[in-house]
């Protein structure tokens, strides 16, 4: 008889190659140990620690879908496994996993030359260099197709003039790579390379204070007053917005899996605290109303994970839609949040103390349902694919 086994309802195990349970096992351990000792303070003190980069560069996690240039050339499933270790710690870690890998790097191995990619993925790949994806603006969020930063060429210096602001930027402030998208005379949408190093005249980043998610990451702006970029830095591959949208999509893959990481986390932390805890002469475990909130967490967290390794496995073989991703996204990262929420009440007045991690997963999911695609933006994409009548 095959027993039940509440903490892989469908038996996710079962479907994953040894390789990919090694590289998850293995990052795991690395999480939970290096990572969670951290959190709590981190997330107080509104700090990312910019050594994290390197560690989990020599993991093989940075761009770790990415084959040849230094990268471990690992299947999509072994990314979302990786996604959802680091997310079970905090979204803020999965946020610096995601921009250096699907955003940074992605636009430089999908969009950039030969050169580009020898020249920066390994270094990146080591976190050796800290990249950013500029496409949010102040007037231009989720109709990110109006962007108005624009690029323009100088022929007698070879260069493109850069103007324009990025705001609500991962990892910006502290970014050796920044990715620019901009309107290039007036027309097409390009992508660029800023090497803060090289070409940092005009350039500046402040950072967004204040925030009451996503603590442990740095959010922030990037100013651009004409910063001169050689013509060499252009992504020679990215031909309008649709090439940055091609980024998004590998970054709301691996989104999807991780927010069900932090939903796990909640719903464990939620679990042993209802066996523990005693009212009215009981485990509050042993009460039908919390036995409801478990079996739904369970459901979306297990429905989740195999719609996640469904898309992972059609990733691989290039048979993935953009939709099939808005589902993913727009589903894993509302229910998750949904989850932490009724974890909150579980724990009573003991959920809003950070101790316990709930309120800081609630904080963070509330962003995460926001950024990379907001959760309404993603029905409207899906109400546009059934009707093909685009309402946005
Ligand atoms: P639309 O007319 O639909 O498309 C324009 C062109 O783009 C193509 N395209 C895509 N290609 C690949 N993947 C996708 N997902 C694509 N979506 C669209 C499309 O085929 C077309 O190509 P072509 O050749 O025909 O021109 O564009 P639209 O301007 O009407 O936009 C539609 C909409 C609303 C879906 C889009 O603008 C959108 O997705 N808005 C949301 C913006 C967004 O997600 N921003 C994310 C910023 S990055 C971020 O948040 C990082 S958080 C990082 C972290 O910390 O984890
Ligand atoms: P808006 O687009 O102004 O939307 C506001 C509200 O209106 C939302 O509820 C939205 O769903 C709704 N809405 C919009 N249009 C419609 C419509 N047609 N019909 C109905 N409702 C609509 N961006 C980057 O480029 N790079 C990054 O690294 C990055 N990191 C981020 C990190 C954090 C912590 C956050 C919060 C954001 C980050 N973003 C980043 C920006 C993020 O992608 C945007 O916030 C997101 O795309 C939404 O844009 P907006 O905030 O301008 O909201």
């Amino acid at each position: 008889k095959v027993a039940f086994n509440w903490e892989d309802a469908f038996n996710l195990e079962s479907q994953l190659s040894s390789e990919e349970k090694l590289i998850r096992d293995q990052f795991r351990e690395y999480c939970q140990k290096k990572l969670v000792p951290r959190v709590i303070l981190a997330n107080r003190n509104e700090v990312f620690d910019r050594q994290i980069l390197n560690e989990i560069g020599e993991l093989g996690v940075l761009g770790c879908t990415i084959k040849e240039y230094g990268c471990a050339g690992v299947s999509n499933v072994a990314y979302g496994l990786l996604t959802r270790e680091v997310e079970r710690v905090d979204s803020a870690y999965r946020s610096a996993v995601s921009v250096q890998s699907s955003l940074a790097m992605g636009a430089i191995y999908s969009c950039g030359s030969e050169e580009q990619k020898q020249q920066y993925l390994p270094e990146m790949a080591r976190g050796n260099l800290v990249g950013c994806f500029g496409l949010t603006e102040p007037n231009h969020g989720s109709d990110i197709g109006k962007m108005e930063t624009k690029a323009a060429y100088d022929s007698s210096s070879k260069t493109y003039i850069l103007n324009g602001s990025k705001t609500w930027i991962t990892n910006s402030p502290i970014a050796d790579i920044l990715i620019v998208w901009a309107r290039c005379d007036g027309s097409k949408i390009k992508g660029f390379i800023v090497n803060r190093k090289e070409h940092g005249n005009g350039l500046s980043t402040p950072k967004i204070e204040g925030k009451f998610s996503l603590r442990a990451s740095t959010t922030g702006m990037i100013l651009l007053d004409n910063v001169k970029v050689p013509e060499d830095h252009i992504l020679p591959n990215s031909n309008g917005i649709g090439a940055a949208f091609g980024c998004l999509n590998n970054a709301r893959y691996g989104i999807a899996w991780g927010t069900l990481g932090a939903a796990e986390h909640c719903f464990n932390v939620a679990r042993q605290y209802t066996l523990e805890r005693q009212q009215f002469n009981r485990p509050l475990a042993q009460t039908q109303l919390i036995q409801k909130k478990f079996a739904d967490m369970l459901t979306e967290i297990s429905l989740g994970l195999q719609a996640c390794y469904q898309v992972g496995r059609l990733k691989d073989k290039n048979l993935h839609t953009p939709e099939m991703i808005s589902i993913l996204k727009r589903n894993n990262a509302g229910k998750a949040l949904e989850i932490a929420r009724a974890a909150r009440d579980i724990l009573g007045g003991n959920g809003i103390q950070d101790e316990y991690h709930i309120i800081r997963h609630v904080m963070n999911l509330e962003a995460v349902n926001t950024y990379e695609g907001t959760h309404d933006i993603h029905a409207l994409v899906l109400g546009r694919a059934i009707t093909g009548l685009p309402a946005f």
